[in-house]
């Protein structure tokens, strides 16, 4: 536990304490019994009654000197989220917690290493995009109000997501002490109000103690299943002023909550019904929180010789398995037992839905096939934003980290399996690896289409980027929407190789998120890779000037459509059913006119910049030039024209 030294001047409170001010004045006013108080105080009483001024008088400390002030309570703050071994914090500069930032760069030493972020949603992206590689979590700090306000859509992406994230917020708590205009404006009486929607907890600490049992307990929450964000506000007085309570002050210990495994008389109940289903399927999103659960899930569909349908949420299950048939979903038509596991939208996988003509749904699913559910996404849920998804009906509805439950799943599955079932599973397992390798097959054959085309395809990007970095350690960390291909075409096998998607589907998570994986990634020796559409560029494009400061290594390929292209679609469909003319969609859905040019905007944020490549000759020697540059430490962006359809 660090040492904290007295400021060898008396803070206005202890003086207010020490000097016996507070008990003087009591001693001139003693507390009256409510029924002894005359209605008018008599003049005797208001001769001895000493006026408001002058007890101000009498009250006020020393002129305060800060040339002696030795600590500040941004000094304990600092130790604390570094005994919490918090690596990072990702910040935009605010005066509101100017106190916790100069601690941390002197008395820290720069330690948690600050991280400048030129907006505040960039921050909390980074610090989301880092925990999902580095399965631990970082900080971000705000401004109060303003920058928590910036912070709302990213740290709802993280909410979604199920991401830890610990955001700060400086704040000034007693109004007396704000200076006018900008301090007033920028503080809250309840600032985590704003964010409470979407975040796991919140406080404010009124005192240091308060403050370290506060992040401390922060910390377990946002990395206890279903983990989130969490935000604690950050009262500017308690950062800036010298510590006074050293010597009680002290740093909670925090353990890690082992994540609960589920009921094991269910457990036997679930294997029992996986282990009688003729076509059991597994269904996934987001099971493996560390490297152990992709292993596990491995372990469970090979016992079980069963089909499994990856969501890739994270990285569950390797692309390239026999038994993965994520691109087959028919598969969960012929389904008759259905293990969910840590499923995020589970109505949404076994429905289908269209809004094509008019909104309208039906079961994906056969008549009779019977739903588990394992996970912990309901047992922490909030009413307003509906992110839960639409209910489903399910027969065996299990509470547990899916994770942590697998193994214990798995033997019970495997003390049912007799020989006679054996050989039939191994049959069940040669159909899967078949129609495996046949999915694989036509994903090939797909992506040659228009392989030549200019503007280039997407499945040509993908695999052009893929020939070049496939030898590498690489780490794929973003996407951009409905862009399969790398899933369809690339062997992920390793837990690093993929950390899914926003969560929430706020455009504007890609670019930065991906450079906190990349963070993440750089001291690995990770070669970090990422797609993002050019709508999602334009959010945030600031990123990449954080990319180059703090040399941080990444690829990104921006997947450049010039369109908000999901909402030109979206556009078409509507005119179409509206029975009127597609020729204007257009309008408030492209990205031309002008053209943005994203190596120049690269370039001038001091990162490597390629293209805008139109040919898809030129797309290896541009993506060979874009590598060598990252394997030389630093982020290149590849701009790639790419055929809007
Ligand atoms: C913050 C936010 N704003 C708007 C949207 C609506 N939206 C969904 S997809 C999309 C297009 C994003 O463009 P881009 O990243 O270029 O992807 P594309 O659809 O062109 O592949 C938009 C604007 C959103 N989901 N989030
Ligand atoms: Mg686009």
């Amino acid at each position: 536990m660090p040492k904290h030294r007295h400021s060898p001047q008396a803070s206005r409170r202890n003086f207010l304490k020490g000097a016996g001010l507070v008990g003087a004045a009591a001693a001139v006013t003693p507390p009256l019994a409510a029924n002894a108080m005359p209605a008018v105080p008599s003049e005797k009483l208001k001769a001895a009654l000493p006026g408001a001024r002058q007890i101000a008088a009498e009250t006020m400390p020393p002129a305060y000197d800060p040339v002696n002030q030795t600590s500040s309570g941004g000094d304990f703050m600092t130790d604390v989220l570094n005994t919490l071994g918090i690596e990072y914090l990702a910040i935009n500069c605010a005066s509101s917690y100017r106190g916790l930032h100069e601690a941390i760069i002197n008395h820290g030493n720069n330690k948690p290493e600050i991280i400048t972020c030129m907006h505040e949603d960039i921050a909390v992206h980074l610090a989301q995009g880092y925990a999902k590689i580095e399965g631990k979590p970082i900080a971000m700090a705000c401004h109060g109000v303003v920058g928590l306000q910036h912070a709302t859509m990213a740290m709802y992406n993280a909410w979604c997501d199920r991401v830890p994230v610990l955001v700060f917020g400086g704040n000034i708590m007693e109004a007396d002490k704000r200076a006018s205009g900008g301090e007033w404006a920028h503080s809250a009486i309840d600032v985590g109000e704003i964010v409470r929607g979407f975040t796991k907890w919140d406080d404010q600490p009124a005192s240091l103690q308060h403050f370290a049992e506060s992040t401390v307990r922060a910390y377990k929450i946002a990395t206890t299943p279903p983990m989130g964000p969490v935000f604690i506000a950050l009262d500017a007085e308690l950062q800036e002023n010298p510590i006074r309570e050293a010597e009680s002050l002290r740093i909670p210990k925090f353990e890690p909550v082992i994540p609960p495994q589920a009921d094991s008389a269910a457990l036997a109940m679930a294997a029992k019904m996986l282990v009688e289903a003729q076509n059991p399927v597994i269904l996934c999103d987001r099971v493996a929180r560390t490297p152990a659960g992709m292993a596990n899930l491995v372990d469970l569909a090979e016992t079980l010789q069963c089909g499994v349908i990856d969501n890739a949420g994270r990285m569950n299950f390797p692309s390239r398995h026999p038994l993965n048939q994520s691109f087959r979903r028919a598969l969960i038509s012929q389904a008759d037992v259905i293990l969910a596991i840590e499923m995020n939208d589970l109505w949404g996988a076994v429905n289908s839905f269209s809004d094509r003509i008019v909104r309208r749904s039906r079961p994906a699913t056969k008549p009779g096939a019977k739903i588990i559910t394992l996970g912990v996404r309901d047992l922490y849920l909030k009413s307003n934003y509906q992110d839960f998804g639409r209910w489903q009906d399910i027969d065996l509805d299990i509470a547990g980290d899916g994770e942590a439950s697998l193994p214990a799943l798995t033997e019970a599955v495997r003390r049912l399996i007799d020989k006679g079932r054996k050989a039939a599973y191994a049959e069940r397992g040669k159909k899967l690896a078949a129609a495996h390798m046949a999915m694989v097959e036509q994903s090939k054959s797909d992506a040659t289409i228009a392989w030549d085309a200019s503007p280039i395809t997407t499945a040509r990007m993908c695999a052009e980027v893929y020939n070049q970095i496939k030898d590498e350690d690489w780490s794929l960390v973003g996407t951009a929407i409905r862009l399969t291909w790398m899933h369809r075409l690339w062997d992920f096998k390793r837990p690093h190789q993929w950390n899914g998607v926003s969560g929430g589907g706020g455009v504007g998570y890609n670019l930065p998120a991906s450079l906190g994986a990349a963070l993440a990634n750089k001291k690995h020796g990770r070669f970090t890779v990422a797609f993002g559409g050019d709508g999602d560029f334009m959010f945030a494009p600031g990123t990449l000037w954080a990319a180059a400061h703090h040399k941080i290594p990444m690829l990104y390929i921006v997947h450049n459509n010039r369109a908000y292209h999901q909402e030109y679609m979206y556009l078409t469909a509507m005119a179409a059913r509206h029975g009127r003319g597609v020729d204007r969609m257009d309008i408030g859905t492209t990205i031309k006119d002008p053209n943005i040019d994203y190596a120049t905007v690269a370039r001038g944020m001091g990162v490597h910049g390629e293209g805008p490549i139109t040919d898809p000759k030129d797309l290896a020697p541009a993506l060979a030039r874009a590598v060598d540059v990252v394997k030389n430490g630093k982020t290149a962006v590849v701009d790639v024209v790419t055929d809007p359809r």
